[in-house]
């Protein structure tokens, strides 16, 4: 990605979404930094699937161990420097070198399986690959923690953070390991986009029985768990010089094309990530304008209520003080009087109660909201799907902001207005603009 338009998308999330979403509570999608501005390739798939030797292959140089035994039950990043270091993962999420910070959460078991490999390797400026522990299935308990941290989870977060994920199957196990097809389901489902599916060491093949029988089983199981309407486009690859010698085997010439393909799209992903990077800055801009749009709705509604109480209550308690002072004619109307001021002091107490009251109504019934404050846009056929799919995903973190900060910590103020409506110029005219000019 060009740095100047790297340079547009950083100045937009800062200048524009960041004083929005920061006042509205809205937690922005954080992947623009400048460390990670070098395009992330993660490398997932069976154990003993042939990730290590690919990853070898594509830098030329043999750094991560492989063989059929489990070599290597780490997250490996290889990155490029000038030296060669290997920096242990307790130290790699809190040095601000490396875009690791928000894998600090998944804990101390989790850290001593993460490792940095800096190398003087060429082919490292221009990607960095993430080498990643086999999946397998598990003697015992198939439950998250098997290996002591939550592994679905860090999967996630890696593969939201990666621009490309290249997910190996090998001819061991075309059924696939449970294990496999759960990190597919739990946590490449959102990102299925991104996921490039990989059936390696094709060179181990003796005949085309052989391979359709073997392939065909890898198709029957991965529909199971992609619920794509068409099947993805499958690599056939392998590595040469690492079957066997003398051994019969497949003719290997539309193999070699497939892995030809494969290595033409990772060195795309420079490309995957500018689009990437924009994509994650639009999903922010729509998210934002709903979640800020209904929360200063209810913010002004509040401030209306509020006005309405205070002017009562300050109308009854000044009828009442007058009265006290010029017409305490007799028992009734002193009586009256002092009715109004209760009432009007008591209003005021009140009315924090009834706010917060109030507004845990409305929270509940956010949807009414959402349908009165884009019905124009929602008639849009084309569109209304669309706007209600993303509402759904943004509901959840209204609620909770809505139900932290409560009635008084709504934002209000009318200036925020245009700045809410300047959202939506944003995702239809200057992101796009942004992409175009990315594009050309
Ligand atoms: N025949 C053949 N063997 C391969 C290929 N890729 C890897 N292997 C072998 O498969 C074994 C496991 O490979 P490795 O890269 O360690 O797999 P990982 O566990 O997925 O990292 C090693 O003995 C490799 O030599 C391939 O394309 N063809
Ligand atoms: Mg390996």
């Amino acid at each position: 990605m060009s740095q100047s338009s790297l340079d547009a998308v950083e100045r937009l999330r800062d200048q524009t979404l960041k004083p929005i979403a920061d006042s509205f509570g809205f937690p922005l999608s954080k992947r623009t930094n400048s460390v990670s501005n070098i395009p992330t390739v993660l490398c997932l798939g069976n154990h003993s699937s042939g990730k290590s030797s690919f990853i070898n292959h594509l830098i030329g140089s043999n750094v991560q161990a492989t063989g059929v035994a489990p070599t290597d039950d780490g997250f490996t990043l290889l990155m490029h420097h000038t030296t060669e270091q290997i920096v242990d993962g307790r130290t790699a999420v809190v040095d601000p070198q490396f875009p690791l910070r928000d894998f600090e959460q998944y804990g101390k078991e989790f850290l001593d399986h993460l490792k940095v490999r800096r190398l003087p390797l060429e082919p490292l400026k221009q990607v960095c690959l993430i080498d990643s522990p086999g999946l397998i299935d598990h003697a015992g308990s198939p439950g998250d923690h098997a290996r002591g941290y939550d592994f679905p989870a860090v999967v996630r977060e890696f593969a939201g953070f990666a621009d490309l994920i290249v997910f190996f199957f090998d001819p061991g196990k075309p059924g696939t390991t449970g294990e496999s097809l759960r990190i597919i389901t739990e946590a490449l489902s959102d990102v299925m986009y991104k996921v490039l599916i990989v059936f390696n060491k094709v060179d181990t093949f003796e005949d085309v029985r052989d391979f359709a029988r073997t392939y065909g089983a890898l198709c029957w199981n991965l529909s199971r768990v992609i619920r794509t309407k068409d099947m993805p486009q499958i690599y056939c690859t392998f590595v040469e010089g690492l079957g066997g010698a003398g051994q019969k085997q497949i003719d290997l010439i539309d193999f070699t094309k497939s892995t030809d393909q494969l290595r033409a799209e990772i060195s795309r992903v420079g490309q995957r990530r500018r689009s990437n990077v924009i994509g994650a800055l639009l999903d922010s801009t729509r998210s934002l304008r709903i979640h800020s749009a209904i929360c200063h709705k209810l913010g002004m509604t509040i401030l209306w209520i509020r006005l309405g109480i205070w002017l009562t209550s300050a109308a009854l308690i000044a009828l009442g003080v007058w009265g006290l002072i010029y017409h305490r004619s007799n028992t009734y109307a002193f009586v009256a009087e002092l009715l109004c001021i209760v009432a009007g002091v008591s209003s005021i107490l009140l009315s924090r109660t009834f706010l917060r009251h109030w507004l845990s109504q409305q929270t509940a019934n956010l949807d009414s909201w959402f349908n009165r404050l884009f019905h124009r846009e929602l008639l849009e056929q084309s569109h209304s799907r669309f706007l209600e799919g993303l509402w759904e995903s943004v509901k959840p973190r209204t609620v909770k902001f809505l139900q932290s900060v409560g009635p008084s910590g709504v934002p209000f103020s009318p200036l925020w207005s245009s700045k809410i409506k300047k959202l939506r110029k944003v995702a239809e005219v200057d992101i796009p603009a942004l992409l175009q000019q990315s594009d050309g």
